[in-house]
Parts: structure tokens; sequence; C-alpha cells
């Protein structure tokens, strides 16, 4: 479905591929395909030059991680600002509430109103559905057709015109169940008169959600529409529609910047089932093709892999050289997450500054020094006396200084893990947090 998108970003990268150094003129290039691309999804033009400006300043300003090239580099900033337009997912909690509907007609709402009742029902919920549309002919059996596929009570009446009273009824029938959803009537366009109705239905409900259903297909307009939507009754989470279809989807990201609040879900088919839980992640996947996303997962995979140290065993006095080693080669792997590592308070320890100044010639220096160590030396560097670094330099052809620096670093890495009593230096657990921190 995001597949023009999808494509026209992956050119606009590609057009970077291979070039080692940042220049303007790449960056400017990037930043025009990147407006383009966004626009023909229909993305809102005020988001698009927003996005493609912060952008082009951070692609210009930060320097690329250690050991990352230059595609990389943009490819994560494009894909980070893309997160953050897009936000995160908007709460869905399993606790007893009433979600009102809101959206023009034809948007999908009687539609993801039964699917919703079913992600509720299979979560172990008492769940029943009001149907509020007394303007649509129809509307009530419609939504009953749907209820009475999954088993779930839906009140409405035909011959009752009143939408307020109907809401009224139906929520006082429905004092038993844990999550009562209204559907309501959209009609063409918003008029006063439908506005008027949704927010006296909005102050009877005391709903807890107040969710906007958004054709994927929609362009500019849902700018428009969840801006009075959400003037009327506070928008707190916004459902799009039909994403299987050939939608570009870009107007969604216009209702979420205008009612500052998250996707919650994603319909994407016909059937009462074709529901899922909105995920940033997925979503900007979908948006830039998999393949460069996947390109960055194994990155960090590599960087996470097998570098564990065990606190507890240095404490009882092993921490080899080799483990040393180790932990400055992830250090200076890491790039990315040097900075935010000085600044995590990780279990106490602290990691010497100078410990990220190892450049990775300096890495390559130590492990000829290492080559020239014997088992014992690289097992318990403290029985190393200035006799044998004279030795190991020799051996190595380096500066004693070389060997003494190499051996000051151990030292320092040893006393910050000591810091660390009882827990694990875990990579892994600090990339998660990262990802968090993102
Ligand atoms: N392909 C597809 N069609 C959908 C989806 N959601 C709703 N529809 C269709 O859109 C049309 C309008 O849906 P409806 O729920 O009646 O919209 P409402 O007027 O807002 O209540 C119907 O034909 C639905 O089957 C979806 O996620 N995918
Ligand atoms: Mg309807």
């Amino acid at each position: 479905m995001l597949d023009t998108l999808g494509t026209s970003l992956k050119d606009a990268l590609r057009k970077l591929a291979g070039k080692t150094v940042i220049d303007r003129a790449a960056v400017d290039e990037l930043g025009r395909d990147l407006q383009r691309a966004l626009l023909q999804a229909d993305v809102n033009v005020k988001l698009v030059l927003r996005l493609s400006q912060t952008i082009k300043k951070r692609a210009l300003e930060e320097e690329p991680p250690k050991g990352m090239g230059v595609r990389e580099h943009v490819l994560r900033i494009v894909y980070q600002e893309l997160v953050n337009l897009v936000g995160e997912a908007a709460p869905v909690d399993l606790s007893p509430q009433v979600i009102l509907m809101a959206g023009l007609q034809g948007s999908g709402k009687t539609t993801t109103t039964a699917k919703l009742a079913r992600y509720f029902q299979r979560k172990g919920l008492r769940v029943g559905v009001i149907c509020a549309d007394t303007f649509r002919p129809g509307a009530f059996d419609q939504l009953q057709t749907l209820c009475a596929k999954i088993n779930v009570p839906c009140y409405g009446d035909r011959h009752v015109k009143d939408a307020i009273t109907l809401v009224k009824k139906g929520l006082e029938l429905f004092t038993q169940m844990e999550v009562v959803l209204i559907d309501t009537q959209g009609r063409h366009a918003l008029e006063a008169e439908l506005i008027d109705e949704i927010i006296q239905i909005s102050n009877i409900a005391q709903a807890k959600h107040r969710w906007l259903v958004i054709d994927a297909a929609l362009g500019q307009q849902a700018s428009g529409q969840a801006r009075r939507f959400h003037e009327a009754i506070g928008i707190d989470g916004v459902l799009v529609t039909k994403m299987d279809g050939t939608a570009k989807g870009g107007g969604a990201l216009s209702a979420v910047a205008e009612t500052k609040s998250g996707i919650v879900f994603i319909g994407n088919g016909e059937t009462i089932e074709d529901l899922e839980r909105f995920e940033p992640g997925s979503y900007i996947s979908r948006l830039l093709g998999m393949g460069d996303l996947k390109m960055l997962a194994e990155r960090a995979e590599e960087v996470i892999k097998p570098e564990e140290v065990d606190v507890n065993a240095i404490l009882r006095g092993r921490f080899t050289l080799r483990d040393m080693y180790k932990q400055l080669e992830a250090l200076n792997k890491m790039g990315p997450l040097r900075q935010l590592m000085s600044m995590l308070p990780m279990g106490g320890m602290e990691i010497p500054q100078d410990a990220f100044d190892v450049t990775s010639t300096k890495m390559a220096r130590y492990k000829v020094i290492m080559d020239s160590m014997t088992e014992g030396e690289l097992d318990d560097p403290s029985v190393i006396s200035s006799s044998r670094i004279h030795r190991i330099a020799r051996g190595a052809g380096a500066a004693p200084e070389e060997v003494k620096e190499l051996l000051k670093y151990h030292r320092m890495m040893q006393q910050a893990l000591k810091g660390m009593r009882g827990s694990k230096f875990n990579l892994q657990r600090l990339m998660k947090r990262f990802g968090k921190a993102q």
C-alpha cells in the first residue's frame, strides 16, 4: 500500500550509496526526493517541509558514527524522524471503558467498531456495542449483522431518531459490560449538526477514548477532519482503515499530527479479523521497505553479540586482557551508542572517558601487542613487570608506552566493573535501552 512512498525513498537513499562524505548537494537532493515522495503519499505539506528540514540539518550536522557509512547514517536519521512523525502507538488498556467512534461516513467506523468488539472479546472482556447512527438507513442492521457473527450484543432501534436517547439507553443496558463501543453517524461532510451531536454523545458517555477513524486513502482533507473532531471531542487515538488497499496512507499522518495522538489500530481488510495493533516500527518498515531496516538490525546484532562479561567472575579476580579487549572492541563498534552510554547510569559503572577514544587503528595495535604476550600474562596482566613490558614491546614492534597504555585501560576497566557487583554488563540489554531512548 505504501509502495509509492517506500520506492521513492529508496531511490533517494540509493543515490547516497557509495558516497564516503556527506556533501550539501547530495543532502539537498535527498531532501527534494524525500519531499516529493512524501507529498506523493499525501502527507501534509507543512509536515513534509518540517521533516525534510530536520533531516537535512541532522544529516549535515551530525557526524556519522564510527564505522557507519553515509547512506546508513542518513537512513538512520530518516528512519528516526519518520518514527517521530508517525509517533508511538496510542495506548489500549483492558480496564472497563467506553469508546466513542468518530469519523465521516464511509471511513470504516461501523466495520472497525465490530473489529474492535472482536479484539476486546478475544482479550476475554464482556463487550457491548451501541449503534448511534440514526442517519444512515440500514446502519443498525449492518452493525447488528457484524456483531451477531461474534455473539456480541448490539443495541440500537430503527424507530428512534434521536441518537442521544439511544446512547443513554444503551449505556443503561450495558452497565455490566466491561467495554462499550459507540458507533456514530458520519454523514458525508462535517456539518455543525453532526458535530453538536457527537459533542453531546461524548458528554453523556464520558468515554474513556474518543477514536477517530480515517480512511487510508484520504489525502489532505484528513487534517481538516481531524482538527474539527479534535476540537469538538478531543480525539485521543487514530484508527487507519483500508491499509490493504492501494492508498498511500500519508493522510493518516496529518490526522496524527493534528490531534497529537498516536495511531491505535490499522484496519487491513473487510473481515472482522482484519485489525492489527499499530506498531511504529513495522509501519515505517513498510514505508521504507524492509531491506534497509533489516540491514540496520543486522548491524546492531553484530555489535551486541558476544560481549557479555560476568561481573562476578571479575570480582573473583578474573578480568583478563582478552575480556578487556572484547569490551574495547564493543565500545569501539558501538559508535552511535557512545555518547548515550556515557550518559546512562549503568548500575554505577562509569566507562572511562578515554575508552571512548580508542580508535580502530589503536585496537589493531593492541591486538598485535597482545599477540606477543604469554597465556599467563593475558589471563592475569598483574604479573607483567617492567622487564616483561620491554620484552612484549620488542616482540610487537611497539613502544613500551603503548604496552603501558594497554595495561592502564585494563586497570581502569577493572575498576569500573567492580562498581557493578552482582550485575552483568550486558550490551544486549543496553541496546534495548538504547532502542527505547531513541
Ligand atoms: N478493504 C477494506 N475495506 C474496509 C476496511 N474497513 C472498512 N472497509 C469497507 O469500507 C466500507 C465502509 O465501511 P463502514 O464501516 O460502513 O464505514 P462507516 O460509514 O464509517 O461506518 C465498507 O464497504 C467496508 O467493508 C478495511 O480495513 N479494508
Ligand atoms: Mg457506519
